[in-house]
């Protein structure tokens, strides 16, 4: 048995040095060149996973296209009086569908069902709705149910899942900035940018903006969120930008400042120009100001945006057997987990789960069980937020709630062995817009990989061989991931969901694309450094929120706290030493709900128990939360950006009580709402008992991105990660390990001088194909190389 006999030559060979192939390319040669069996053996590569019958329907899962069809047409139908425009020729003071989704599910419906004989929930939708219409024009949420449409069928308003005080309505000032309702600024923006055309090119390098669809036009514009503070007003704090794929890179120092408030774009008005860090109210002190010679740039933004590309960079040098196929995890042995595609349901290992998506949230998982016993109802992302740190009007007035944009139809085709591993299984994500449906295909991956570490492993004798034996046990890890990146505009969002073993789950984040950048200004260091000719890399905050209801066998949990104390204690054995210090753990349960930050030094551990069903030692069951990288809250508590919004970011960890009017901690329109927020997460704290009840948790990940150089051309997922894991905790009798055979037992009895080795007849398969023969001989050292290519 030898490794050098694995199956990655054909890879190798098919796969290298083609040039720019189609997204799925490299699945397929994998797939051709796997199937194509060498003479000397078999094909590693099983081909998909086997499939499984999900005990249950998925009642989490997305709506059809043709439920979605059907709720599009009944809102149009002029009986339920919605009064809709086709959104394509809406205008502000039209109403129209904004858009449609599944309804998230209420828990109470469902438990019946997935553990009992109760019926099968019905499936509801929700649209949010446009109606500009109106006296008092908003944004209106309804629900549509039960589906399929049929004469049963309602449209209410949707107002159970918020707690702000206005439901399901949200100020027209404050809805999402679509289409519709940026072309109506375009008239102001085009006549105000044109009017000072001659100022932009002479600071600009020709930079002048005539409006979008102009050809003489060589900048961008773009703006951030929020929009509003409370929904009574509308503004637009505009940046301008070169255009291009490395736009977010490539910003100019001029800002203007907008008053759009309301649905007359006659009323819209400049409320001032920000350029050479001052403000000028009107456009005669601007041209003034220019006139005098007061405002100049130093830097200059170059107009080639080549260097923003993530392509191969030859002028960085050549790196010593870089050319060779890189390692790859292959689940040599075939696919060790089930799946039912059509119900979005995986077992692996013991797990089992559902999957579903949604267009706000991307995906989420419910009924997660290890070995048949419910570890956690839902977990799903609710937010992914990040706010910007700067004196300029654009980074200063950035908060970003991702799901603000449709986090989730973000999700986009995974490129096969560089996003997720060779041989990984795909699927696809499909989402409605308009009365049709958009399926992106391939955006979530699922494969076993290899940790590259044992889970467990214990040799005891010695290698003087003064032990009569030894022993030695070691137990191979592996883990099945669930993977999908959302590219969220500038950032692409990497979610990876890690089943292991022995029963402990792992949410990742990683973040990586381009930065929203700020122009240069060698006075404001403080908000990030120089990065590239005229661009400083904005310091910001990235803060992503998990919702985890945990349900511990059952729903009756608690939140257990062991926080180490020192204390003094004296010991009548240590006479000697009088009172000394000894550390405890003073164990207690968070009795109401509450919002939490970590304890410094980790010194607490956190953990889920469900205190009535204690394992054979009579310890309480549970799952504990194990923090990992970059577990982090936002930095500022307290600015009008973010004021009342955002409070779901606000701390590590918060623990409430589960209930169906609460299943999002944030809203898809809040970022508009700072100071009168639709969802106010902190509303979820209202001193009710937390012990021996349906819990939820709600966990923060996050980078506080302290940009770099390294930024360029994006950033690395190297180190924009954030992890946290949840262990068995006293959930078991023992170590979950014993159970697997992919392990080795090693005895040797130093009498007979014999070994034994167990391999519990799992094998490494013999795939019978040659790696590349090894270069022999001596070949130069880093330091050589580069003295060689260095110029
Ligand atoms: C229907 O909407 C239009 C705008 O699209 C509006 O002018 C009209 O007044 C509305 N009709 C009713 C009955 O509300
Ligand atoms: C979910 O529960 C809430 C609160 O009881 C209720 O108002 C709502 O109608 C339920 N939703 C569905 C879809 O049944
Ligand atoms: C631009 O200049 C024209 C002509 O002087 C003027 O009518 C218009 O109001 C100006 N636009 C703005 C936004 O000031
Ligand atoms: C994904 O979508 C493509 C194109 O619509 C389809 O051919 C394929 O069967 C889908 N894959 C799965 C796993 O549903
Ligand atoms: C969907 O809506 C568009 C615009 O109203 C319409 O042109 C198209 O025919 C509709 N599609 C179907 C399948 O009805
Ligand atoms: C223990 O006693 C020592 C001596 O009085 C004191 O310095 C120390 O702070 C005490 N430690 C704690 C945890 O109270
Ligand atoms: C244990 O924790 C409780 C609750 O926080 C606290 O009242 C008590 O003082 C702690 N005990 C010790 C020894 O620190
Ligand atoms: C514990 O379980 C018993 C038996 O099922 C039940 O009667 C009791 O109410 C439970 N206690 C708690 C605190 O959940
Ligand atoms: C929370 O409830 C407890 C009893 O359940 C009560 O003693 C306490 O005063 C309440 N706190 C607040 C802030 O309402
Ligand atoms: C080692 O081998 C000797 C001789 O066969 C035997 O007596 C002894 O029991 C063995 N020791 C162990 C630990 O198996
Ligand atoms: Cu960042």
């Amino acid at each position: 048995m030898h490794l050098r006999s694995l199956c990655l030559a054909y890879t190798v060979s098919l796969v290298a040095g083609t040039a720019l192939p189609p997204l799925g390319y490299e699945r397929k040669v994998l797939l051709d060149a796997l199937s194509k069996r060498g003479d000397t053996g078999e094909s590693c590569y099983s081909g998909d996973a086997p499939l499984v019958k999900a005990p249950k329907t998925n009642v989490w899962a997305p709506i059809s296209a043709q439920d979605n069809f059907d709720v599009w047409t009944l809102l149009h139908d002029p009986a339920t009086a919605l009064n809709l425009t086709n959104p394509d020729d809406a205008s502000q003071t039209d109403n129209y569908v904004f858009w449609i989704d599944a309804l998230h599910m209420n828990k109470t419906d469902v438990l019946p069902y997935i553990d009992g004989d109760g019926p099968e929930p019905p499936k509801y939708a929700r649209a949010i709705i446009f109606e500009g219409g109106k006296a008092e024009p908003d944004s209106q949420e309804y629900m549509i149910g039960p589906l399929p449409v049929s004469e049963s069928t309602t449209v209410q308003k949707l107002d159970y899942i918020y707690n702000g005080g206005k439901g399901g309505s949200v100020p027209f000032d404050a809805r999402y900035v679509d289409g519709v309702k940026s072309s109506a600024l375009t008239p102001l923006i085009t006549s105000t940018m044109s009017n000072i055309s001659d100022i932009t090119a002479a600071l600009f390098d020709g930079g002048v903006y005539f409006g979008p669809s102009d050809d003489r036009t060589t900048l961008t514009m773009t703006s951030g969120t929020p929009v509003s503070f409370d929904g009574s007003q509308g503004f637009r704090n505009i940046l301008f930008r070169l255009p291009g794929s490395g736009s977010y890179l490539s910003p100019i120092d001029f800002y203007l400042l907008v008053d759009c408030s309301g649905t007359d774009p006659s009323h819209y008005s400049i409320k001032g120009y920000v350029t050479n860090s001052k403000f000028y109210p009107d456009e005669s002190s601007l041209r003034a100001a220019f006139e005098a010679g007061e405002i100049a740039e130093t830097y200059v933004q170059p107009r080639d945006q080549s260097w923003t590309d993530v392509d191969y960079k030859p002028e960085l040098g050549v790196r010593a057997l870089e050319d060779m196929f890189a390692p790859q995890t292959i689940e040599l042995g075939g696919k060790r987990y089930k799946v039912d595609p059509e119900a979005q349901y995986v077992e692996y290992m013991g797990w089992s789960f559902y999957m579903s998506f949604s267009r706000t949230l991307g995906i989420m998982f419910y009924d997660i069980k290890f070995k048949g016993e419910r570890i956690v109802y839902e977990l799903s992302l609710q937010e992914a937020m990040a706010q910007y740190a700067g004196t300029q009007p654009k980074a200063s007035n950035t908060v970003y709630h991702d799901t603000y944009y449709s986090l989730g139809t973000d999700l986009a085709t995974l490129v096969e062995g560089y996003d997720c591993p060779f041989g990984s299984t795909f699927w696809n994500v499909s989402y409605h817009e308009q009365n049709h449906t958009t399926v992106n295909q391939d955006a979530i991956c699922i494969f076993e990989q290899d940790t590259g570490v044992p889970l467990s492993r214990h040799r005891y004798g010695s290698s003087a061989g003064d032990y009569p034996f030894s022993k030695l046990g070691v137990v191979k890890d592996s883990q099945l991931v669930v993977r999908a990146i959302a590219t969220v505009g500038n950032y692409d969002y990497l979610f990876s969901y890690a089943w292991f073993l022995d029963g402990s789950f792992e949410v990742t984040v990683r973040a990586s694309g381009f930065l929203q950048s700020s122009f240069y200004y060698p006075d404001q260091k403080k908000f990030g450094p120089r990065i590239a000719p005229a661009t400083q890399g904005s310091l910001h905050d990235h803060i992503l929120t998990w919702k985890a209801d945990f349900d511990v066998i059952d729903t009756a949990n608690s939140f257990e706290i062991s926080d180490l104390v020192v204390v003094n204690q004296s010991q009548p054995w240590f006479p000697e030493l009088g009172e000394f210090e000894q550390f405890e753990m003073n164990t207690t349960y968070l009795e109401t709900e509450e919002r939490f930050n970590l304890a410094p030094n980790a010194k607490a551990m956190y953990a889920i128990v469900n205190q009535n069903k204690t394992n054979v030692w009579g310890e309480k069951r549970g799952y504990r939360v194990v923090p990992g990288k970059s577990n982090i809250h936002l930095t500022v508590l307290n600015s009008p950006w973010s004021l009342k919004n955002s409070e779901m970011a606000k701390y590590h960890l918060a623990v409430t009580r589960q209930h169906d009017t609460e299943p999002f901690g944030n809203s898809v329109q809040n970022v508009n709402l700072p100071l009168a927020p639709q969802q106010d997460f902190s509303k979820f704290f209202d001193n009710e008992s937390i012990v021996q009840e349906d819990l939820v948790l709600w966990f923060n990940l996050g980078m506080h991105h302290f940009t770099r150089a390294e930024d360029i051309p994006v950033t690395l997922y190297t180190e924009a990660v954030s992890t946290i894991l949840f262990a068995p905790h006293n959930f078991f009798d023992r170590a979950q390990d014993g159970d697997l055979l992919n392990r080795r037992w090693i005895e040797y009895n130093a009498t007979t001088d014999e070994i034994t080795f167990d391999a519990y007849g799992v094998e490494l398969p013999n795939c019978a194909m040659s790696l590349p023969e090894p270069v022999y001989g001596i070949s130069p050292t880093v330091e050589e190389e580069l003295q060689v290519s260095s110029p």
